[in-house]
């Protein structure tokens, strides 16, 4: 049996959590078309006879404006020496701007494997691919480096071949058939921050946070109840919307998917409260699970 544990890192937007979703062939973690989607470590389990790659999907490192952007870059970093392989994702946006140099010099310090995958390729032209490509390359940080698209599925078996390549001897660590150990509640809360980030614009989504009150499971529905903290009354105002409008079709969007995670019949009821300045709060960054 070979087992091990692959980090996926690197700056924020450019397709981690797609492509984890696409690596383990189930929706595990939350996208958006927005930076800053992942906050947490979220860990995807790959199964296969007689291999278990448990995989890390980090949130996007950048520099921090706030406590909580700073727990974000930390649980990133910190994956590093706890990995036996760093899979750094880049898309076309960045190249080895400022952010990247500074992720380089991190991974450079790290004796752990590490792997380049190159992802958006369905966007890009060979030569602007062959740009990154020599970028890169000329580091001398990755053993190999691999084009992808996460999106479409492009490639992403053969990274992941690779991958399989470098896991050790080991044991499983979960159960086969099991493809995440986040709690229901914890995956709930994405799906509500996830709607939260589609549906609403600016800094409005990245100032909100979601605590599940209420998880119960009753014979023919499940009644989940979810408050929205946000950092501004004006935020309050926006994410209602006029008559509600907003605030309504979240929830409606939240629970279609919460029905088909959880196959049973959802009762969803979410409410608004401001917490001024909650991303600068230690204390209720802990509350809300934002902490070691
Ligand atoms: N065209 C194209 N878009 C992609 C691809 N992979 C991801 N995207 C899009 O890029 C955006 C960001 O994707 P995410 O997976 O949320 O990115 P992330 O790196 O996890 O972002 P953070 O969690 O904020 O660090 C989304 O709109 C995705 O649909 C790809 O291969 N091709
Ligand atoms: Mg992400």
């Amino acid at each position: 049996m070979k087992s091990g544990f692959v980090s996926i890192i690197g700056r924020p937007n450019v397709g981690k959590s797609t492509l984890l979703n696409a690596i383990i062939g189930e929706k595990v973690a939350i996208t958006a078309d927005k930076p800053q989607t992942t906050r947490n470590r979220i860990r995807g389990i790959y199964n296969e006879k007689g291999i278990q790659i448990v995989f890390i999907d980090t949130p996007g490192i950048a520099r921090p404006r706030n406590k909580l952007g700073a727990y974000m870059t930390d649980q990133a970093l910190t994956t590093f020496e706890e990995v036996d392989v760093i899979l750094f994702v880049v898309d076309e946006m960045l190249g080895s701007r400022g952010g990247d140099q500074f992720i380089l010099e991190r991974l450079r310090e790290s004796k752990t494997p590490k792997l380049l995958a190159i992802n958006k390729m369905d966007r890009m032209g060979p030569e602007e691919y062959k740009k990154i490509y020599d970028e890169y390359e000329r580091t001398g940080v990755f053993s190999e480096i691999f084009g992808v698209s996460a999106l479409k599925g492009d490639n992403v078996a053969i990274l992941l071949d690779a991958l399989k390549g470098l896991v050790p001897e080991g044991p499983a660590y979960f159960p086969e058939g099991v493809f995440t150990d986040l709690p229901e509640r914890f995956l709930a809360g994405e799906i509500i921050r996830e709607k939260m980030l589609h549906y609403l614009r600016d800094e409005v989504p990245h100032g909100v946070a979601i605590e599940i009150e209420a998880f119960a499971e009753k014979p023919n529905m499940t009644e989940i109840s979810a408050v929205i903290y946000t950092e501004k009354k004006t935020h309050k105002g926006i994410i209602i919307g006029k008559d509600g409008h907003t605030l309504k079709g979240i929830g409606k969007s939240a629970r279609l998917e919460l029905e088909a995670l959880l196959g049973a019949r959802v009762h969803l009821g979410l409410w608004v409260k401001v917490k001024e300045n909650w991303r600068d709060n230690g204390r209720i960054l802990g509350a809300l699970g934002y902490r070691e």
